[in-house]
């Protein structure tokens, strides 16, 4: 190892593995990144004359760019995404498994002589804020300048994070390169005891932006089993009542199920008074504090967000948040050369898609690609939570689980307790749709919206959310949610969106005894009553129907479950199989 002056530290294991990674890939030079608003603004201006970024109109957007990935390579891909544990019984039965010395054998050869003619660029960073006795650091290896910027926007990147990190040989390793961007050639490796990432073949957020899925969900949840705290795929909000009463609530969605715009929701008129304030749309890492209570932070510093379908109905706070400072992804360009997308407001004429070529409105094919992407600072966020940085987090008074279920799951389900919570969290699912396979409608069980992001066997993960009972005095009631039921005429029951404040107040009264529920044997609904249905649209047959349980499809659900435990294997704990048990046989009992 050589220091020279253009390294800003002098951490031996940093240095010495930065040294390893550049006799690999050989690039023609390598450049630390310092985070610093003028470096920034070099490398915006050197990624807008290499073509890696567009800028926007800066009247209409000002500081935002567009970028358009490679066609080939527009999603996290699950199916070249690996857990490498010495053994394959620790990655589980959710994971894909190679052996560490396969994956490293076959990474290094892809990445061998890979940056030849690029820039390796060194990015020091931190999950977390600075000062947060929880944030994780890591460094990301890259030869993308997409990623760095987009880094910088999801992340605390560079010099704060060298000065966390000082001498110390504890932070995440994460190699990335795009390489040929050969889909046959792409992997997305962890190595969870090592705590090392290896990236390569792929450009696209997740799969290249190692601080997010990979680290703060992969790796992170691995961590967490070891040490007693939770990673998870979770938003989270505030809830502030008129009265000046504060809640914190978490909420696990499978990815592209309203997270974003839960985090962000902004109340019908009815609730006047009421503010949500948003904390984070897509990580939480939670763990006990002293009081006994459930506290967590959302370790990124912006949003990835999905854009279609985002617009002043849907999320008009994120349409805000949108105006400025951001780097679009795939979506489409207006003329004017501003972003368009599915379901945004305001006229469409002749767009540029989202691979370049022209596009008139009526085409068969979407403009913007389906998982087109949007990265916004936080601080943009004009519903931001003043305490989405403290550094210890907040304590949280409920967790929904949720997913996209057209029929069976009613619009909210309490749980009766931590046991069955977990149980609800652990069988939940959601419903393919055309753009994931051909079998449209079939359940696919996402437990706790973490089935891509188990870094470890999904048996012990709900054996671990079980033990985690037993460290509180005050823990958060569960509730399973679902805003997508829909009436026999194929129409959804619930309008969704800002109405769903009606069942977070029904979610927060209930977490402090307040409000009313009917007990079923699957645990706890509201009755119409219970609910704050003022001023609202909706049918009141509809809103039956959104809180029905149905008893033969659920007797149909729990056997379902039975299957997904049977699939997971031997590692699925007694306490699941029996409580799956013990709600068919009280749902036959009184059928
Ligand atoms: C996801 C994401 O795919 O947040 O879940 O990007
Ligand atoms: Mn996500």
């Amino acid at each position: 190892m050589v220091v020279t002056k253009d390294q800003p530290t002098t951490n031996t294991y940093l240095l010495d593995w930065v040294e390893e990674m550049e006799r690999l890939c050989k690039p023609d030079d390598v450049y630390w990144v310092d985070g610093s608003d003028d470096e920034n603004k070099r490398l915006t201006e050197k990624s807008v004359s290499d073509g890696v970024l567009i800028p926007l109109n800066q009247t209409k957007r000002p500081n935002s760019f567009y970028s358009r990935s490679n066609p080939n390579d527009v999603a996290r891909v699950e199916e070249l995404t690996f857990i490498c544990t010495p053994t394959k019984a620790e990655a589980g039965n959710t994971n894909n498994w190679m052996s560490p010395d396969e994956a490293y054998a076959k990474l290094r050869e892809i990445s061998s002589g890979a940056m030849k003619g690029r820039t390796m660029y060194v990015i020091p960073y931190i999950m977390g804020t600075a000062d947060s006795p929880f944030a994780m650091i890591g460094v990301e290896i890259t030869d993308s300048l997409y990623v760095v910027l987009n880094m910088r926007i999801m992340a605390r990147i560079g010099k704060l994070a060298l000065d966390r990190l000082g001498d110390s040989s504890s932070f995440n390793r994460g190699m990335h390169t795009v390489a040929d961007c050969d889909p046959s050639r792409r992997y997305i490796c962890q190595f969870p005891q090592d705590d090392m990432i290896w990236s390569v073949g792929s450009g696209y957020g997740g799969n290249a932006l190692l601080g997010k899925k990979c680290l703060s969900l992969r790796i992170a949840s691995y961590h967490g089993h070891k040490q007693g705290w939770l990673a998870e795929h979770m938003m989270l909000l505030e809830a502030v009542s008129p009265e000046g009463e504060t809640h914190f609530i978490a909420g696990a969605f499978p990815s592209a199920s309203g997270k974003t715009n839960l985090a962000m929701l902004v109340p019908p008129p009815e609730f006047a008074g009421w503010k949500i304030r948003t904390i984070g749309d897509d990580i939480a890492w939670m763990r006990v504090g002293d009081d006994g209570r459930l506290y967590a932070v959302n370790p990124e510093a912006g949003f990835f967000g999905v854009a279609p379908g985002t617009n002043q109905h849907t999320n008009p706070v994120a349409m805000k948040m949108l105006e400025r400072d951001c780097i679009f992804t795939n979506v489409a360009l207006t003329p004017d050369m501003d972003v368009w997308w599915e379901g945004m407001d305001g006229p469409t004429t002749d767009l540029i898609d989202w691979r370049g070529k022209p596009w008139k409105r009526g085409s068969k094919e979407p403009a913007a690609h389906p998982n087109s992407r949007f990265t916004a600072p936080m601080d943009n966020n004009p519903a931001l939570s003043r305490y989405a940085k403290e550094p210890r987090g907040v304590p949280i008074s409920a967790i929904l689980w949720g997913g996209r279920r057209s029929t069976t799951v009613p619009l909210v389900l309490e749980a009766f307790n931590w046991t069955h919570g977990v149980y609800l969290g652990a069988t939940a699912g959601a419903e393919t749709t055309a753009a994931i396979t051909g079998a449209v409608g079939r359940i696919r069980r996402d437990p706790m919206a973490m089935l891509a992001f188990i870094g470890y066997d999904a048996g012990a993960y709900f054996a671990h959310w079980l033990s985690m009972f037993g460290r509180m005095t005050h823990p958060p009631k569960m509730f399973l949610v679902n805003w997508f039921r829909k009436g026999d005429d194929g129409r959804y029951l619930w309008p969704g969106y800002g109405q769903n404040m009606r069942v977070l107040k029904w979610i927060i009264d209930r977490s402090v005894g307040r409000a009313g529920a009917e007990e079923t044997p699957l645990g706890y609904v509201p009755g119409v009553a219970d609910l704050d249905l003022r001023g609202i649209d909706t049918s009141p047959d509809a809103i039956e129907g959104a809180l029905r349980i149905d008893r033969a499809e659920w007797e149909k659900e729990l056997e379902a479950h039975g299957d997904w435990f049977d699939r997971l294997g031997g590692t699925v704990p007694d306490a699941l199989r029996l409580q799956r048990r013990l709600l068919l046989a009280s749902l036959k009992a009184v059928s």
